[in-house]
């Protein structure tokens, strides 16, 4: 077997580990963040569910932390009584980011995690199957309920070679973005061995394991090695390891061999994390230099914000200055990275050369401050740069290693560094220190604790039980690769909505089509057209809350991305495709579609026939969903099929 496998076997509840079928896996481990995190504790309470049943359940709260008025201060309170009361760890504001904190404290190979976070994936670095899925799935398995997803296939990347000074992991996940782009992960974990692994750490594992999901992968798993153990040492936690790696005659669907010597620093350009070329490409035309003018550069976010990220950019800032016209900002990844930074001087480098530091958590990269200025260039170690993310929409964001953005800062111009001493910077140990994790108080106060929910708690939609008939109208058509930021953005403005589904509903696509909102509430009932890769990115599944309380029933698309799929099911959306890309071409906004009997067509066949009445057209969709997806869509949403089948 190989390692997912034999981590999947261990796990198996339900389905056979064989790609394309149906499995339901037991979930060791769940982590909630902030933004996500309040919608995933209603739905806890309204499934009726009472104790947090896993091994280990972490609620963290690093997105939304500016708290420029009281909403964001009533989500972290409602987190951290709902935390107490079901049971599960609370990360207080300032801990740092939740997958760089759990990888430090929590994650344990051969263990499996799902998070209501799309970043997931990074204790992958640690040998554990981590998942990012959205809110609801994670408060079932919080609830000791089991985890469904298709079983994918299994892809074995091989390293081979080691990387050359100043060339790190987001170069090597960069250029793997190159090679298969932002679909090409989609049904696949990606499972790395080699000789070249010897080379990265953990961290750097957990860098390209992070960015797994930008190329659509279920999860991206490493083995358990002596640089595991090395990194379970660093953090007292070597009780934690166990050896894991694939048999030697483990079996894949394909495997893609890479060299490390040969990759180069890489960078993405706007406004997609696979428009990858190296950065020499970008900088040079031949021998002419092109000059990126750059007036911010931001080191952090959940990729590259580990101790070896920070100690990278410190060695190269060290005597220099930040370029006048650049603002340098650093967001460390945790508290336990910040204090050994501050520790060893570090942090004295970064603010002798000029540099702003931020808060521990996710800050720019969610568009929580530091919007870049008009037209601005930024250049990012972070892991997504889709338009107007970072809060301005005529800015261009580059997605860079920490080596390239610190010399970018000092030039001004995008640039790297390249020569031959090596960067060697490891700590034996970290001064660990937990204070900022508040445990349940079980014992004492657990059942009835109180939860406390401010004004901003809002009730959340519920779908509904579906018709007969489905007769709706086209409220919107989109191109391929709609991301969730585009269905609902974030930023300092937004993310105090995540728990105020009524208020957040306004902003609904309106990056896209401002007067969408309106026009799908006006609209009894709607169904958006999309192209291929609906959805990607993110986990929030107010990327279907949202659309299911303006009236939306359906989304007709060329493909779904894994996690917003399941979104959409389980609050009741049905996700329907083309079962002949063309058809796409002929149907437009305000076109009304017809599906008699769409309970009985679903029911019993996979393929359904719907008519658009505006053109006088068949259009055939097909419905890829399992019996177990059919029932949650019949009964209008997982909270209902739950329900349903309690009842019954
Ligand atoms: C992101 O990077 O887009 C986020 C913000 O972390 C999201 C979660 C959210 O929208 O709250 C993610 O990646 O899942
Ligand atoms: Fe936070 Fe950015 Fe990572 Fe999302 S991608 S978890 S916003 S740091």
């Amino acid at each position: 077997m190989n390692i997912t496998e034999k981590i999947l076997s261990a796990h198996l509840i339900s389905g056979k580990l064989m790609a394309g079928e149906e499995i339901g896996i037991k979930i060791d481990q769940t982590l909630t963040q902030d933004s996500t995190g309040t919608m995933a504790y209603l739905e806890f309470e309204a499934m009726g569910l009472k104790k947090v049943c896993t091994e280990l359940s972490v609620s963290y709260v690093d997105h939304n932390m500016l708290q420029q008025s009281y909403e964001n201060a009533d989500d972290h309170r409602f987190i951290q009584t709902a935390a107490n009361k079901f049971g599960a760890i609370f990360s207080k504001p300032g801990n740092g980011i939740c997958h760089q904190l759990h990888l430090e404290r929590f994650a344990r190979p051969g263990k499996t995690l799902l998070g209501s976070d799309s970043h997931t994936p990074t204790c992958g670095g640690l040998g554990m199957v981590a998942i990012g899925a959205g809110g609801m799935d994670v408060a079932v398995a919080m609830g000791g309920g089991p985890y469904y997803l298709t079983m994918p296939d299994i892809i074995n990347i091989r390293f081979s070679g080691k990387l050359r000074p100043w060339v790190s992991a987001k170069d090597v996940i960069l250029y793997i973005l190159k090679l298969l782009t932002v679909k090409g992960g989609v049904g696949k974990i990606f499972e790395y061995s080699g000789e070249g692994l010897k080379s990265l750490s953990v961290t750097d594992r957990g860098t390209i394991a992070n960015m797994g999901a930008e190329l659509g992968a279920t999860t991206s798993v490493f083995p358990s090695d002596e640089r595991t153990l090395e990194f379970l040492k660093q953090q007292g936690r070597e009780k934690d390891y166990i050896p894991l790696e694939a048999d030697k005659d483990a079996v894949y669907s394909e495997i893609i061999n890479i060299d490390l010597e040969l990759i180069e620093p890489m960078v993405a350009l706007p406004h997609s994390p696979d428009n990858v070329i190296a950065v020499k490409d970008a900088v040079y035309a031949g021998t002419a230099k092109k000059e990126i003018k750059v007036h911010q550069v931001a080191i952090g976010s959940c990729t590259n914000s580990s101790y070896t990220d920070l100690m990278k950019a410190a060695r190269l800032l060290e005597n220099k200055r930040v370029h006048p016209d650049v603002s340098l900002v650093i967001s460390p990844g945790s508290k336990q990275v910040l204090s050994a930074i501050a520790r060893n001087g570090a942090l004295n480098i970064f603010l002798d050369a000029g540099a702003r530091i931020l808060e521990c958590g996710c800050g720019p990269c969610i568009g929580m401050g530091q919007a870049p200025e008009t037209k601005g260039i930024s250049v990012r170690t972070f892991n997504r740069n889709f338009e107007g993310r970072c809060g301005t929409k005529s800015a261009g964001v580059y997605l860079v290693s920490p080596e390239t953005a610190a010399c970018t800062a000092i030039d001004g111009y995008l640039n790297h560094h390249i020569d031959e001493d090596a960067f060697m910077d490891s700590l034996e140990s970290f001064q660990v220190n937990d204070s900022l994790f508040i445990y349940p108080s079980l014992n004492h106060e657990g059942e009835e604790a109180e939860i406390i929910k401010g004004p901003n708690i809002k009730e959340f939609p519920i779908g509904q039980r579906l018709d007969e008939d489905l007769e709706t109208s086209v409220v919107l058509k989109t191109g391929d690769h709609i991301t969730t930021d585009h269905i609902v953005p974030s930023g300092a403005d937004l993310l105090p909505l995540r728990s105020n589904i009524p208020e957040l509903s306004k902003h609904c696509y309106k990056n896209v089509d401002p007067e969408f909102a309106k026009r799908a509430k006006d609209s009894a009932s709607g169904i958006i057209i999309g192209g291929r890769n609906y959805g990607q990115g993110s986990s929030r599944e107010h990327a279907a809350l949202v659309p299911l309380y303006l009236g939306i029933k359906a989304v007709l698309a060329i493909s779904f991305a894994r996690i917003h799929r399941s979104n959409l099911i389980n609050t009741g959306i049905i996700p329907f495709v083309f079962a002949y890309a063309e058809d796409y071409e002929y149907i437009d906004v305000y076109d009304m579609i017809m599906i008699e009997n769409i309970r009985e067509q679903i029911t019993n066949g996979d393929l359904i026939k719907a008519i658009n009445k505006t053109k006088n057209r068949e259009v055939i969709v097909k419905l890829e969903l399992s019996q177990r997806e059919k029932a949650i869509i019949l009964a209008g949403g997982l909270l209902n099929d739950t329900k349903e089948k309690r009842i019954r």
